[in-house]
């Protein structure tokens, strides 16, 4: 079986509103790794039931993120688009990853105590296994490199964590090498997107309020009242991003229109220094919906035919499965499954 040595392995939950921040910090560069890399970007259902999601729901917005996918420029000839839930082996080859990682390793997961909140006892047990479906989504396709946001990045050790073991536990039966250690790829300018209500926390799809986020469905006239209503402070824009510092709303707002227009926050602040954000706004505003529009819009019309998008899931689960299928045949023989 050859090794690949460029595959890039990465996945958005379903779990709607889709925002600015999965479009900045992940989608963006999804589309990029395409020159360099043979990708597989999956609609990671089976993530997204690690809480509830309304079945309905559910299906809309695996066929959004896929639609998301291929309006920001993902080719699903060239490259791979498709639900997890398709694959099988992905479940597959995560139960066995259950058995060689470690309730210890799991515990420490910042993103489960954070999901979780108080009522650990009341979570379900696939949030806590999560990393390691996780894992076994990258290892199936033995992805060389992962597109990770700040927020995935103790995931993505875990997966190496588990990567190895496996080489290590079965090096009596042929393992020693097999699973590559994934590497993470950083991403650019506004690798994290505030909320806009609130600079000190991520933007979430999950968060009550919709005036905290920027949808990849919003309309012009919401990206311009979001925009225009977003938290800041009374400070003019100042002259380096040393004076951003204690100021997480100004920061996040010059981070977006840094990211947007592929420049630096230095570069942002030396057009707006001295500028109030009355007069930022605006202009950050027409930034974003020219940048955005051309995707939503495309999104839009993609949406309207969703036998087209189950279309495209599937052929990309076929390819997927034809690339999982002898992986996980190697592994059921190197743990001894006859
Ligand atoms: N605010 C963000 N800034 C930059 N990148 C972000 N990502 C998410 N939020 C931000 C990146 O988007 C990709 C897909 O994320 P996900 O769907 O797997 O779920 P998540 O990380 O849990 O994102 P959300 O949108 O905040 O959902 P909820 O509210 O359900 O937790 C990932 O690469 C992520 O880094």
């Amino acid at each position: 079986m050859t090794m690949p040595t460029n595959r890039v392995f990465s996945g958005v939950q379903p779990t709607g509103n889709l925002h600015l921040g999965n479009y900045l910090g992940a989608i963006r560069h999804f589309v990029g790794l395409q020159k360099t890399h043979q990708c597989l970007y999956c609609v990671v259902d089976m993530h997204a039931i690690t809480v509830w999601q309304d079945p309905k729901e559910l299906a809309h917005n695996t066929r959004e993120v896929a639609a998301a996918y291929i309006a920001a420029g993902i080719n699903p000839k060239e490259h791979i688009i498709f639900n997890q839930s398709k694959v099988s082996a992905h479940a597959e080859l995560a139960w066995v990853l259950n058995c060689v990682g470690r309730m210890g390793w799991l515990s420490r997961m910042t993103q489960f105590k954070e999901k979780a909140g108080k009522h650990k006892e009341n979570a379900s047990v696939g949030l806590f296994t999560y990393p390691v479906l996780m894992a076994a989504d990258i290892l199936i396709y033995r992805a060389t490199h992962v597109p990770v946001g700040d927020d995935q990045k103790q995931h993505l050790e875990l997966a190496r964590d588990i990567a190895q073991k496996f080489n290590n536990d079965f090096s009596g039966n042929g393992s020693e090498g097999f699973f590559p250690a994934p590497e993470p790829l950083i991403m650019g300018a506004a690798t994290r997107v505030m909320s806009l209500r609130d600079g000190s926390k991520k933007m979430s799809k999950s968060d009550p309020s919709a005036m905290s986020r920027i949808t990849l469905t919003d309309t012009v006239d919401d990206i311009a009242k979001k925009i225009k209503k977003a938290k800041t402070d009374m400070e003019p824009i100042p002259e380096t991003a040393e004076g951003l510092k204690e100021r997480p709303e100004a920061d996040n707002l010059v981070g977006i229109f840094a990211a947007l227009s592929g420049q630096t926050k230095d570069d942002v602040l030396a057009d707006f220094a001295g500028q109030g954000f009355g007069a930022f706004k605006p202009k950050l505003a027409e930034l974003a919906i020219e940048k955005l529009s051309p995707i939503t819009g495309e999104m839009a019309r993609l949406m309207d035919d969703p036998a087209e998008i189950d279309r495209i899931l599937a052929d990309g689960a076929e390819r997927a499965s034809a690339l999982a299928q002898p992986v996980l045949a190697e592994v059921k023989k190197i743990v001894g499954f006859v």
